[in-house]
């Protein structure tokens, strides 16, 4: 088995604003990784699949720009961490296209978000919508990285990624590319709708109550959690108290998430407590954690030329990876270089 290098990829959509699910389920895990020192880190606006669904040209264009402003702002420093925009670096484009010639049909057809994202209407959905996970595969891959912090409903798709690596190798009768590992930790891998714990919050849910974004101020905060779907019961002592009870489970979770404590904990500091209090503590503790990143998104929006030209720099030391990870693909694959 070949060795590879410790390190990291993980990308989110410019496809709305960021929301606290992004936020705890995913960047805060990237700024712990950073942190830690132990894997050289990528991080990435992957706008690329944002139009897998229909965007606004200038709405995406701020979108991604926010999105940067968000990494930077929760802790991303571009010079631990390479930080980029997907469609500045080409190579995952083409490895995409590599890959769309590796992955099945078949495989693409059982994946769970692209029958939600599709639903009833696949024939009217982009092809790009269908391939995503191919070009997900290529985002990863592109970088021979090893490990993927995500949320639970992106496990299929690292599952998917690990499939196609092996399919590529098996092919071509090498062992060029590396198996990656999901991270999926902590208790906010899955923070759901404020309006439905059975769903996951989601930055293009039409009803904007239901999530909260990185950039609502603390009286909007406040009353999307005064306003959360909760049921009449107090809150339980201990966390079997929470089964069959997803929206109150969810907000505990948070509440969980933002203070770093555990849903155990949490409970027995809450016990027998009604939801009305706890939706104002859990709004004082989020305005708390989200204002000092919110106000420094709003600082670095007002620098836009400085944003881009982070992405500029994260994207050259990018392909100081991704160029001779194509070349080599290329040549594996016969193509006359
Ligand atoms: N609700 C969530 N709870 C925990 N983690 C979440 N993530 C997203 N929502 C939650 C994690 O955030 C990372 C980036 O996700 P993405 O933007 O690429 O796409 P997504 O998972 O489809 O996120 P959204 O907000 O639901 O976007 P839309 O609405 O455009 O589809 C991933 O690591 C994801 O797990």
């Amino acid at each position: 088995m070949a060795q590879f290098t410790p390190r990291v990829f993980s990308g989110i959509q410019p496809s709305g604003g960021l929301t606290l699910g992004n936020y705890l389920g995913a960047i805060t895990k990237f700024v712990a990784t950073q942190d830690a020192g132990t894997h050289e880190t990528v991080f990435c606006m992957v706008d690329l699949h944002a139009i897998t669904v229909p965007q606004a040209p200038e709405t995406l264009r701020h979108n991604t720009r926010e999105l940067c402003a968000g990494f930077l702002a929760a802790g991303i420093d571009p010079e631990k961490s390479i930080l980029i925009n997907q469609s500045q670096v080409p190579e995952h484009a083409q490895l995409g296209w590599v890959f769309n010639c590796v992955a099945r049909m078949g495989w693409m057809g059982r994946m769970t978000q692209w029958k939600d994202k599709a639903g009833a209407n696949a024939e009217g959905a982009s092809l790009g919508l269908f391939a995503y996970p191919a070009l997900m595969a290529a985002d990863i891959l592109v970088y021979h990285a090893t490990h993927v912090p995500v949320g639970e409903d992106q496990k299929q798709h690292i599952e998917l990624t690990r499939d196609i690596a092996a399919k590529f190798n098996h092919d071509y009768g090498v062992d060029f590319f590396p198996e990656v590992e999901p991270v999926i930790e902590g208790v906010a891998t899955r923070i759901m709708s404020l309006r439905d714990g059975t769903r996951k919050m989601s930055k293009s849910d039409p009803v904007d109550a239901s999530r909260i974004n990185l950039t609502d101020d603390a009286d909007t905060i406040a009353r999307k959690f005064r306003k959360a779907k909760t049921d009449p019961d107090p809150l339980p002592g201990a966390p079997e108290g929470l089964d069959q009870r997803p929206d109150a489970r969810n907000l505990v979770n948070i509440y969980a998430a933002l203070s770093g404590a555990s849903v155990a904990d949490v409970l027995a500091a809450h016990d027998g407590q009604m939801f009305g209090h706890f939706k104002q503590e859990l709004a004082d503790l989020a305005v708390a954690k989200l204002s000092p990143v919110s106000d420094e998104m709003a600082r670095l929006m007002r620098d836009p030329a400085e944003i881009d030209r982070i992405l500029a720099r994260g994207a050259a030391r990018a392909r100081e990876i991704t160029v001779p990870i194509l070349e080599r693909t290329y040549e594996i694959v016969g193509m006359v270089r």
